[in-house]
């Protein structure tokens, strides 16, 4: 039975070990609780590091671990003190997370714990590999895990890997400062699915796609050798009735009140609110930020003061990292600080706790708070602001949230603020103090049943079932593959008939393409491999390209060329116009074409006969694809009118005749001869006219793994290659 393998840094559970003892307990937490039924549906294990390293346990005792989370189907990668040092404290907290966060100057680039980082990505593989099974699924959870993907995909290529990402996806300018950047984002494209939180993630990472690896995207496809990569958003949700069926409880009576609640309600009053800030102690959330904001709020709407209370739990987090450390130092300086400027004998602004709390007390604070107070300065997610709307059963309570938490995308009804804005931050708590009820509720309402329709469960099972699509699209394109049965098929068929032509496309279909088209020319291992062929069939090379190259390239061979697409045919070693065009549009195109050449640097204008091409394979790819879409909109209402068509070929726009393409000269090739086989080679959508106007029989081969009305796909110009070779 397949099976689906969850990968994580941690495993979602706590073990603790006493005087010998082992005590095992699940982790609660929402991905622990997101993953429930993936982990839970069939023979699905979780892998990830237990938590102990590996010099703390003893081999008796680390096989009674293994046993016993084994019970819980979770299997354990063991990690030494070394590894957790520079793998997780060093690479992923202090390289990854900060810059991942945009906190550059918190940024270290260490080689050796990029070597420890490598070197436990391959441990995790390894666990996985041991694990897996044909038909399995695996789900990598995570920016520990970066490399992990390619390293599975690397030996197990026909498993489906997927990726998640809880953290944000920089924009290109922060990742491409990173020393290692194409190791990662080749490490992530083992994945066939790539989620992040938001839509902005993931055109982020697309965008470095592009840009450092210079591959193809299409929309949120990429294409990677012979793979289609997706990349799709799936923002987190939480367990919605957890912490709604939770408040409900505690508000219900049914339980005694616990001293934090009692605490916390002698403080509300009808004039007197609760402010709630909850945090994991990281630089990210602007904890200091927030405190500075809500001094600048007292001091400009002093009527707050002895009204308002700021609660804020700050949960320990990596206390052993200096900067964190030092966070502390300063959010208990100004706490003080402020306290001390601010408080009178029966009251003190803000009631500041670091520690983690229970579950319950959680729920207090949230059911006991009027504002909720969330401003991270960077934040893939923030599920706590997702908790507090959950925990609002009586439909009161503002939620003031940070626009840079990713949360803000689908939280609309919230009052977003930029947490770097004093002023936008305390005009935002003044509105949440005093906003009307009936807004409150309408607020929150919206925002609870968007919560509940799109909790943790249902953002697991659409990231699985966009992950098994990908299965599917892998399975289709495997069936349009020309290899295995269907490439003896066709080299048999080829053998044994008699009137043969292969019409061939040149530039990515025979060569691959080079930044200059001039460079692309013909070899002598194709020159043999073409005069074979053409003593078995009749050869056509059709092209773009202008005359005079071919003539040039091509001229003392007895192959049949046509060239501009479709403009001139040789044969016979004569050249014969098919079409008779005008070449006057030229001069008042032209200039255009400059205009974008200047204004887009590393593209250039190709002159042919009977076209003009603007190529811009170097240039930077998202400042191509903006000047291609400028460059249609100022030619589309110039062509219609004169007779011009405008072809987008592979990072070129070439301005032609629109009476021309290739797919005419397919016709008039067709019907001179009474051919028993064809076959149409091509890599381009110039191409695509040609495969629309074979006949049923006919074989038609797309180069590349892009959408194509060919029946058949193969992979690149080597491959091509490789297969004509078989004919001969
Ligand atoms: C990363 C990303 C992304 C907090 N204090 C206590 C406690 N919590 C629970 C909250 C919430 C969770 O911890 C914190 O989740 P966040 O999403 O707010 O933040 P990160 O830990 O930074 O998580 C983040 C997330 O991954 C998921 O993808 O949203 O952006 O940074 O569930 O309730 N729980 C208990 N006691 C506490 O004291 N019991």
């Amino acid at each position: 039975m397949n099976k689906t393998i969850i990968v994580s840094n941690r495993l979602p559970l706590q073990v603790s070990i006493q005087k010998n003892s082992l005590e095992i307990s699940p982790s609660v937490g929402g991905l622990a609780t997101g993953m429930k039924s993936v982990h839970a549906d069939g023979n699905g294990i979780w892998v990830g590091w237990s938590g102990i390293p590996e010099n703390e346990l003893s081999p008796s005792l680390a096989k009674e671990v293994e046993k016993k989370i084994k019970k819980e189907k979770c299997v354990s990668v063991s990690l030494t003190n070394e590894d957790i040092e520079d793998y997780y404290e060093g690479f992923s907290n202090n390289a990854l997370w900060p810059l991942f966060h945009y906190f550059m100057e918190y940024t270290n680039f260490e080689q050796h714990e990029w070597e420890a980082y490598k070197r436990v990505n391959e441990k995790f593989a390894e666990v996985v590999i041991d694990n897996l099974e044909d038909g399995d699924t695996v789900w990598v959870h995570d920016y520990q895990l970066l490399l992990l993907p390619q390293l599975i995909k690397g030996k197990k290529p026909n498993t489906t890997v997927g990726f998640f990402l809880h953290i944000p996806f920089p924009s290109y300018e922060i990742f491409r400062t990173f020393p290692w950047r194409e190791e990662i984002l080749t490490g992530m494209l083992g994945a066939d699915l790539l989620g992040f939180h938001t839509y902005d993630y993931e055109r982020h990472f697309l965008s470095s796609v592009k840009r450092i690896l210079r591959l193809d995207v299409n929309f949120n496809k990429i294409n990677y050798h012979d793979r289609i990569i997706k990349v799709d958003s799936f923002p987190m949700g939480i367990d919605y009735n957890k912490f709604h069926n939770a408040a409900l409880e505690h508000r219900s009576g049914s339980l005694e009140k616990s001293e934090l609640r009692k605490r916390l309600e002698e403080h509300v009053t009808e004039d007197k609110k609760l402010i709630l800030s909850i945090d994991r102690m990281d630089y990210t959330k602007g904890i200091p930020n927030r405190i500075k904001a809500f001094e600048y709020f007292l001091d400009n709407y002093p009527k707050y003061k002895e009204k308002v209370r700021l609660v804020m739990l700050a949960v320990p987090s990596r206390s052993n990292v200096p900067q964190y450390q030092k966070l502390k130092r300063e959010t208990d300086e100004l706490v003080g600080r402020i306290n001390g400027k601010f408080a009178t004998v029966s009251w003190t602004p803000i009631w500041y706790f670091y520690r983690s709390m229970p579950f319950a007390d959680l729920i207090d604070l949230y059911i006991s708070s009027d504002v909720a107070l969330i401003t991270p300065i960077r934040d893939g997610m923030n599920l706590v602001a997702k908790e507090y709307i959950a925990t609002r059963t009586e439909g009161n309570g503002v939620l003031v949230l940070s626009e840079m938490a990713g949360a803000s995308k689908e939280m609309n009804e919230a009052l977003l603020i930029n947490p770097n804005s004093f002023q936008n931050f305390a005009e935002n708590l003044e509105r949440a103090l005093t906003m009307p009820l009936n807004e409150q509720e309408n607020r929150i309402k919206f925002l609870q049943k968007r919560l509940k329709r799109y909790d943790v469960e249902k953002w697991a099972e659409e990231f699985f079932k966009s992950l098994q699509e990908t299965e599917q699209d892998r399975n289709t394109i495997v069936t349009k593959k020309l290899t295995g049965d269907y490439e003896k098929s066709f080299v048999e068929k080829f053998k044994s008939k008699k009137k043969k032509m292969l019409l061939l496309d040149y530039d990515g279909t025979l060569v691959g393409f080079k930044d200059n088209p001039q460079d692309a020319k013909p070899d002598d291992e194709l020159f043999e491999l073409l005069d074979s062929l053409h003593e078995k069939a009749t050869l056509v090379l059709i092209s773009g390209r202008d005359k005079d190259t071919f003539q040039r390239w091509f001229g003392h061979k007895s192959y049949n060329l046509v060239t501009d697409h479709g403009v001139w045919l040789y044969q016979n070693e004569e050249w014969t116009a098919l079409e008779r065009l005008k070449t006057d549009w030229m001069q008042s195109i032209r200039p255009i074409l400059e205009t974008f050449v200047d204004s887009t640097p590393g593209t250039f204008i190709e002159t042919k006969n009977y076209s003009l091409a603007w190529h811009y394979r170097t240039a930077d790819p998202e400042l191509a694809k903006i000047r291609t879409m400028e460059l249609n909109t100022v030619l589309t209402s110039m062509v219609a009118n004169n007779g011009l068509s405008i072809l987008e070929g592979n990072k070129v726009i070439e301005i032609k005749s629109s009476n021309v393409n290739k797919g005419r000269v397919v016709n008039r090739l067709l019907i001179e001869n009474d051919y028993d086989f064809v076959t149409i080679i091509g890599d381009d959508w110039t191409d695509e006219y040609m495969f629309e106007e074979a006949p049923d029989w006919a074989y038609t081969i797309k180069v590349g793994l892009t959408k194509t009305k060919a029946k058949y796909q193969i992979k690149d110009p080597k491959q091509v290659r490789q297969l004509l070779q078989k004919l001969i």
